[in-house]
This record gives C-alpha cells, sequence and structure tokens, in this order.
C-alpha cells in the first residue's frame, strides 16, 4: 500500500532511535516513538468513523500530539485542516460550515462551545488542552500502535489551509500530497537540512511557515526539533548555543534584535536563520548581519503554493530580495493587464507554475479559475520584478491586504464586520508600519448622519466576531472617505495621513 506522504516523511523513522520533539520540559519524543503515536491517533480517526478524503478540523494548542495527528491524517488518508487557535467561535462557525469536517479537535476549554457547533453538522469533537490532556489523547493511549496505511497517491488531498480573500470570505487551499512532498524536498535539498540539524520551532503550526515549510523538511531529513510550544524569546536564546537552525517572521528577528544577549558567541553553532511570510527590512537584514556575523535567508511563499523562491544557502543573499525560483518552480512577471511576460527588470504580478501548486479553492471553482490559469500559473497578487539572472524582488502587492507579525489581515473581511454594527456608514481598513509587527491594523469610520460611537463601543462590538489580531489598533472618526475620481477609497492618503 503506498502513501505519497507518509511513505516519505514518516514511515522511514519507524526504527530511528533518535530525538525528534524536545518539548519545554525538555522531554523529548523519539522519532520512533512519533511513529508509533501517529499509528495509535489514525486508529482514534478510524474508530471515529474518519474515513479517507474526510476533513479534520484542529483547532488546538501546539503539541506534540497535534503534530502528530497531522501525521494521522496523512496516514488514515484524511485531510487536515488546522485552524488559527486565537479564531473566535464565530469565525470557526464558517470553516466548519464550509469544510464539514467528520471531526473536530478543539482545546478542552472549547469542548461545550464546540460541541454546540457541532451538533448541527454531524461532526464528532475531541479535545487537547495546552497541559497535553483530553479526550484524543486519552482515547489515543489505548489502542494499538501499528495502523494499515491508508493508500493515497500524489494527486490526492492531504490538507485544507484557510486563506482570507480580498472578498472578504475565507477560501480553502487544497493541497495534494504532491503539493507538500515536493516542496519539502526543494527545500531540505536547497537548505542542506540533515540528521545533524536542530531546528528552533517557536512558530505556531496551523499555518504553511510552521506545519510545512518547519516540520516535513525535518521530517524528511530526520532532523531535531526543539518544539516551543510558543513564541518565547528568553527560550530561543537560552537554545541558540545547542541549535543549528531558526525558522521565524521578521518580527521574531527585530525582537532578538532588541536583546542584548544576541551576539556573536551566543550563534557560533548556527548555520541557518531563515525569514518569510512578511517583507524583511533591509535594515533588520544588515543589523542582524553586523551582530551575528549571519545573513539571513529570506524566502517567499504563499499557503496555496508552498515556498516560491529562496535566496541561496550558497551564494550571496541580498537583502530586499527574495531570491530565485526553487528547483521544480516556474516564476514569471506578468502584465497584470495582458497576462503576457513583462520585459526584465519591469514590473509585473508574479505568478507561479510548478509541482508545489495547490489543486484550487475548496468548493470555489468560478474563484479557482479567477487565480489558477489554465497553463498552471497562479497569480499570486505580489507585484515583483525578476532581474536577469534571475533574482526575484517583492515591490508592492495588488491585493489589499495587510501583513501583522506574519499574519495577514485582509481588510474587506474587518471593514464587513464593521459596516455591520448599527450606525456605521462604510469604513476603511489599512495597515501603517509598526516596529514589532510590521504593520498595524487601522480603521476609518463614517457613521450615518446623527450617529457618533467612539472607537471603544466599536471593538466591543467586533470583538466577538474577529480574532484578536485582526482588531484594529485603532479607530479614526472621518466626515467622509478620500475617495478618487472613480470613487476608489485612497488608502495610501488614509496611510500617509495616520501613520505615526
Ligand atoms: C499576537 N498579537 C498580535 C499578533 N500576534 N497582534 C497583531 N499581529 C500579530 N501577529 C496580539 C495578541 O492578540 C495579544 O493582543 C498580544 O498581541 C499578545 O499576544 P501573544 O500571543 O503573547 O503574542 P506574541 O507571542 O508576542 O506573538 C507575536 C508573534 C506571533 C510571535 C509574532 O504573532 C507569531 O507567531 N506570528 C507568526 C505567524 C505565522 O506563523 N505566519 C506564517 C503564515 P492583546 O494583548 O491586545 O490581547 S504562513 C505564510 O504567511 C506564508 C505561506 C509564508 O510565506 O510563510
Ligand atoms: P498567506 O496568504 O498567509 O499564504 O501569505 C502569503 C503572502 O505573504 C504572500 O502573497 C506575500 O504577500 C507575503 N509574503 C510571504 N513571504 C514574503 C516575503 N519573504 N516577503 C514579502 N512578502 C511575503
Amino acid at each position: 500500500m503506498t502513501n505519497t506522504l507518509y511513505d516519505a516523511l514518516i514511515a522511514p523513522h519507524a526504527e530511528n532511535n533518535a530525538p525528534f520533539l524536545i518539548n519545554d520540559e525538555g522531554t523529548a519524543l523519539t522519532y520512533a516513538g512519533f511513529v508509533r503515536r501517529v499509528a495509535q491517533l489514525a486508529n482514534v480517526l478510524k474508530n471515529m468513523g474518519v474515513a479517507p478524503g474526510d476533513r479534520i478540523v484542529v483547532q488546538a494548542p501546539k503539541q506534540t500530539d497535534t503534530i502528530a495527528l497531522y501525521g494521522a491524517a496523512v496516514q488514515a488518508g484524511a485531510v487536515y485542516l488546522p485552524l488559527n487557535t486565537a479564531y473566535t467561535q464565530a469565525e470557526l462557525s464558517y470553516f466548519l460550515n464550509d469544510a464539514a469536517p467528520r471531526l473536530v479537535v478543539c482545546d478542552s476549554k472549547d469542548e461545550a462551545a464546540v460541541t454546540r457547533l457541532c451538533s448541527d453538522l454531524g461532526a464528532k469533537v475531541l479535545t487537547l488542552g495546552a497541559d497535553g490532556t483530553g479526550s484524543l489523547p486519552t482515547a489515543a493511549d489505548t489502542v494499538p500502535e501499528q495502523f494499515d496505511t491508508v493508500a493515497r497517491g500524489p494527486d490526492d488531498l492531504a490538507a485544507l489551509l484557510y486563506t482570507s480573500g480580498t472578498t472578504g470570505r475565507s477560501k480553502g487551499a487544497m493541497l495534494s500530497h504532491k503539493n507538500l512532498l515536493s516542496n519539502a524536498r526543494a527545500l531540505t535539498n536547497l537548505w542542506d537540512i540533515t540528521r545533524n540539524d536542530r531546528l528552533i520551532h517557536a512558530l505556531p503550526i496551523f499555518h504553511t511557515h510552521g506545519l510545512f515549510v518547519a516540520m516535513n523538511t525535518s521530517l524528511l531529513a530526520g532532523a531535531q526539533v526543539r518544539f516551543m510550544a510558543a513564541f518565547d524569546q528568553d527560550a530561543i536564546l537560552d537554545e541558540l548555543p545547542n541549535s543549528t537552525m531558526l525558522m521565524g517572521v521578521p518580527t521574531f528577528y527585530t525582537r532578538l534584535l532588541g536583546d542584548p544577549r544576541l551576539t556573536k558567541d551566543r550563534c557560533a553553532g548556527m548555520r541557518l536563520f531563515v525569514s518569510g511570510s512578511a517583507p524583511l527590512l533591509a535594515e533588520t537584514h544588515t543589523a542582524f548581519t553586523d551582530r551575528t556575523g549571519h545573513r539571513i535567508l529570506e524566502r517567499y511563499g504563499m499557503t496555496e503554493t508552498n515556498m516560491i523562491t529562496s535566496n541561496p544557502y550558497q551564494g550571496e543573499r541580498i537583502e530586499g530580495t527574495v531570491g530565485y525560483a526553487l528547483p521544480g518552480t516556474e516564476v514569471e512577471i506578468t502584465s497584470p493587464d495582458t497576462g503576457q511576460p513583462v520585459p526584465v527588470g519591469d514590473i509585473g504580478m508574479i505568478e507561479v507554475r510548478g509541482d508545489n501548486v495547490f489543486q484550487g479553492y475548496w468548493n470555489m471553482p468560478e474563484k479557482t479559475t479567477e487565480e489558477l490559469r489554465d497553463s498552471g500559473f497562479f497569480i499570486t497578487g505580489d507585484l515583483g520584478i525578476k532581474s536577469a539572472d534571475g533574482r526575484i524582488s517583492i515591490v508592492g502587492r495588488q491585493k489589499d491586504l495587510i501583513i501583522s507579525g506574519g499574519y495577514n489581515i485582509y481588510p474587506k473581511e474587518i471593514e464587513d464586520v464593521i459596516n455591520d454594527v448599527a450606525g456605521v456608514l462604510e469604513s476603511a481598513v489599512f495597515g501603517v508600519p509598526h516596529p514589532d509587527f510590521g504593520e498595524s491594523v487601522q480603521a476609518a469610520i463614517i457613521f450615518e448622519n446623527g450617529v457618533t460611537l467612539d472607537g471603544a463601543t466599536i471593538a466591543q462590538k467586533i470583538a466577538p466576531l474577529l480574532a484578536r489580531f485582526k482588531q484594529p489598533r485603532n479607530y479614526i472618526l472621518l466626515d467622509a472617505l478620500p475617495r478618487n475620481s472613480m470613487g476608489k477609497v485612497q488608502k495610501n492618503i488614509l496611510r500617509q495621513d495616520h501613520s505615526p
């Protein structure tokens, strides 16, 4: 029986007694122990009625069992659907209705609310708490450590990851076994990841960066992973001398640079610092090199495509550029008007094709057609330049998107929620520079005639509907929104007038 991802990432470790996941308490789960736990969790999935192709929603704390559950979903032929733990019940309800999962694994503290949401959908609920206990681990403890792996081919779905949309509705990106494995292979080779590596893992595991870029490459290479429950600056600094790699968003690096304990000596054993998910400022890149002697390797990707480009491991890493197309991946810069390639050095839309590119959006064929060409090229919405030797620089975005601390926030989603508050006529949500998160969310509000609410009241009304990281940090009450002659809101003017 073959299963593309399981056979490459998990099966080879059945007899591997080297440490794999080392948690905050210092306990190490070996690779062989991981393989056994994956099988136990796959047995739980089967016992819960999960059939091949069924979706499993996971909104649970970062635990070794959470990552083993990803492996179990792969082994059982199911589709893993991780969700940001910050999402509110209102947001969760959308994903549950859209994805129609067979099983939802939630934090123990949310069990009652999630059970209520699931009652009409026929989805079962299991729990996994921040202390590692819950009905999921309890069920896994008593079932066999072997499981008959379900056959899955390269084009079968392995994961469904939601990414917010410019229309305000989140879209589920369908990722196949081939999409994930091809990218893991490309990155492992390019970054030279081996069993001698020890990765500091402080990212969340509900997004591509922490889940696929970090975990799939580690599994493929057999590397050790210092698996932190969350970003913890002290712990990262403590681990630097015993580790070889760190993967993070730019906020990780600006925070580390703000700490005098970040020194060349402390980083002497490190061989690779990777940054992605948001633009890394050239000044951060330079300051990091000056302080540590290491040049951060910046790469670029998307949920729909996995990683697209990377600065070289051997060779020059240039600040402000995201490097070359990964092996097996083609990048074209096209005219947003005609879709035809633009001359070298001109700005255009970044498009990408390869085994890394997803299969389309779940239940949204028209969105898929809009963004994924028949030729196989995916239209990223990012604007870039390709140099004569193929190096890509991102110069802007055609899509209206704010990236805060590596989390993507689509203004349309926030505007829709604010506009529903009684008394609000319209709103415009935009990002302004922020020293820690890169960008911070701001909302300009126009009220209906005769109505005035303060920012605190609006904040209170939208709080149950939007994850905290999406909520505006500032409300600007205006008489009118700046518009161009076509009537389009000029967010650049709002940004100019209201940046700190
Ligand atoms: C936390 N808060 C935030 C953010 N994170 N606010 C805005 N933006 C954020 N990113 C708020 C909380 O709501 C809370 O608000 C307060 O900050 C403290 O929360 P805490 O959890 O303690 O924050 P933290 O531990 O300091 O987290 C910051 C962080 C985290 C470490 C930068 O956001 C993070 O891990 N980001 C990584 C995201 C990521 O993995 N992105 C990859 C996406 P209050 O105090 O008001 O309640 S994948 C992707 O983009 C593509 C594919 C790619 O290329 O990788
Ligand atoms: P997501 O929708 O979460 O998959 O985020 C993907 C988006 O993050 C891309 O379309 C880019 O706009 C942005 N992104 C990812 N990596 C980088 C990077 N290294 N530099 C600039 N933007 C990036």
